[in-house]
């Protein structure tokens, strides 16, 4: 027996505040917006709403750079937008996750200023602070060889106290030092503060990244023609991290919080279900990476891969299964502002399957056992930015950064250039932070000013307008699915999970099952028909959604068109 909660009958919406909705003209999406927009958030049917950084900050890499937690950056509002935006939600029964970013901060922090004034100042350990290695040629090095996610070593030096200190992101992101008490003391009274303040609960940002092997050991070369190398070995669920994340959750719980953590390079189960699991008090739920980096290649995100159906089962029905039986929670997203768009990566965003294929992936995670996230944009299908783009389009320093390394180390290769800028339109995060499209007006009814970035060329066929309350539309789709959640919750949030068929090369189908009642998902990933034998314990019973007007059946054979998808419950026979 499934344990109930409320967060897990939730289904919680993502805003990327920049790329959101413009409320004064300046080109930046802001709180006026997301406050503007809160009865289309409900229409939807989400009971949350996580929100990215909005915090002071001098914005290098969109606002996960923090330079005061408890100050509003000027480009949102102010306080008091926050203090409405909470009400606004509130009033409509929508609850509000803040998205907390304590695995660094930015370098403008006072705590990191502070930090760096001197080797005796009180807050110099709320910092990892190394000296420096020195060669055989007593050439100066930073203390390992670890890679920063933003290109370069992870250590940067500092002149005046001759020591280093660790940014696993950009330079300018200072991890922070968890073995430092008062530094915790510090980040524990900030979730305090927020909570007290009427918050609902967190997104923790790359959660399981705080504790680091103290020893700071080398990571494992696998390439030895790379300077620096991936160390997470060293710090992804480190040694420490229960204890903290024990710590946090004793909070989070006293305030019955929602808390999810990003959890990216920890593939093992057993390892987080330490973290999920329902009597642990750590989090409610994790974001893990399998899915989203299945289409990595050897050479990282930015190299290219083919992904198999095989994969995916096994990724889904791995996760689906082991938290189900043991008491653990799953957190279901395929994107956010991280993430390229669904239907560009993984299916096809022609004018011809595009809604279809948002649709088919609505049934399939909207349906799996778990919490829903969706990202903003995600609800309309929206797609990656267009082929045509040149690199000077771009906005995210992660591309940027690998983009300026690999022109550097290999300024001659033409062909791997051209490869590279073809995954970047692949995976790219700025694939994700376009701005929404809400009309076919000018600038697609974001934004009254220039935006930002550069509004998708789809705005005139892929916007809000043209799809709330239009059958058909994938808004009104999504929006289906997540009643469907609310109508049937024994099913889709405390059933059983079964693949059915799992050898099939084309077809993703399971099953929910709760008290022998059952219903049948099945998704056709590929963008032609598939004779799929329907598995006799089956039966096309009763229609509850789907993305044509019901299967085509045929002695057995279900002809599964484009990007088909469908629920069927079974009768009791
Ligand atoms: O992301 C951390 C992370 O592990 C990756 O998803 C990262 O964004 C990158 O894509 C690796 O290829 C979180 C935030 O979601 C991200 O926006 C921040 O840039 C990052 O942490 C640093 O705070």
């Amino acid at each position: 027996q499934v344990q109930r909660a409320w967060w897990k009958e939730a289904s919680v919406y993502q805003i990327y505040p920049s790329s959101f909705k413009d409320s004064n003209g300046d080109g930046f999406g802001d709180l006026g917006g997301v406050i503007e927009k809160l009865d289309y958030i409900k229409t939807l049917g989400v009971d949350i709403v996580w929100l990215c950084p909005v915090y002071q900050s001098p914005q290098v890499d969109m606002g996960y750079d923090i330079s005061s937690y408890k100050e509003i950056d000027a480009r949102y509002g102010t306080m008091n937008d926050v203090d409405e935006l909470i009400a606004g939600l509130h009033a409509r029964g929508l609850k509000f996750l803040m998205d907390l970013v304590v695995n660094h901060t930015s370098d403008q922090h006072e705590w990191f200023q502070q930090s760096l004034s001197s080797k005796d100042n009180t807050y110099r350990d709320w910092y990892i602070w190394r000296d420096p290695k020195y060669d055989s040629h007593g050439n100066r090095q930073p203390p390992n060889n670890w890679s920063s996610y933003f290109g370069g070593s992870a250590w940067e030096y500092d002149t005046t106290s001759n020591q280093y200190y660790l940014h696993l992101f950009d330079k300018t992101q200072p991890d922070l030092n968890w073995e430092c008490e008062e530094m915790r003391s510090a980040v524990y009274e900030t979730v305090r503060w927020w909570l007290d303040k009427g918050v609902d609960g967190f997104r923790l940002d790359v959660i399981n990244l705080i504790s680091k092997d103290q020893s700071f050991p080398d990571a494992t070369v696998l390439d030895a023609n790379q300077p620096y190398h991936h160390g997470c070995e060293h710090y992804a669920n480190g040694p420490r991290i229960h204890e903290y994340l024990q710590e946090l959750g004793e909070i989070l719980d006293s305030y019955n919080a929602f808390s999810v953590g990003e959890m990216p390079w920890v593939s093992d189960p057993e390892e987080i279900l330490k973290v999920v699991g329902y009597d642990r008090k750590e989090l409610n739920m994790i974001f893990n990476f399998d899915i989203v980096d299945m289409d990595h290649g050897p050479a990282g995100k930015f190299s290219p891969k083919d992904w198999q159906m095989s994969d995916l089962k096994s990724i889904v029905s791995k996760w689906q299964t082991f938290m189900y039986g043991n008491g653990g929670w799953n957190a279901l997203y395929l994107e956010n502002h991280d993430q390229p768009r669904t239907v560009s990566r993984w299916a096809s965003d022609s004018a011809e399957h595009r809604t279809l294929a948002a649709k088919m992936f609505a049934t399939f995670l909207g349906l799996q056992s778990g919490t829903v996230f969706l990202y903003q944009g995600q609800e309309l299908g929206m797609s990656n930015i267009p082929e045509h783009w040149e690199m000077t389009e771009f906005r995210d320093l992660e591309t940027l950064n690998h983009w300026d390394e690999l022109c550097e180390i290999r300024p001659d290769d033409k062909e791997l250039q051209v490869i590279t800028k073809q995954q970047y339109h692949i995976k790219s995060r700025d694939n994700a932070r376009t701005p929404m499209q809400w009309t076919s007006d000018k600038h697609a009814g974001f934004s009254t000013g220039d935006p930002w970035f550069r509004v998708n060329d789809t705005y005139d066929i892929c916007n809000a307008a043209s799809q709330v309350g239009v059958p058909g539309s994938p808004f009104e789709y999504w929006r289906a699915i997540l009643a469907l959640r609310k109508q049937m919750l024994d099913i889709f949030v405390y059933g059983d999970f079964n693949i059915i068929d799992a050898e099939h090369e084309d077809i993703f189908a399971y099953t929910r099952t709760f008290k022998g009642h059952t219903v049948l998902v099945a998704c056709n990933f590929r963008q032609h028909d598939v004779d799929w034998k329907l598995p006799t314990e089956l039966k096309l019973d009763e229609l509850l959604i789907s993305n044509y007007k019901g299967a085509e059946m045929n002695e057995g054979i279900v002809r599964m068109r484009a990007f088909e998808a469908f629920a069927y419950i079974q009768k009791e026979h």
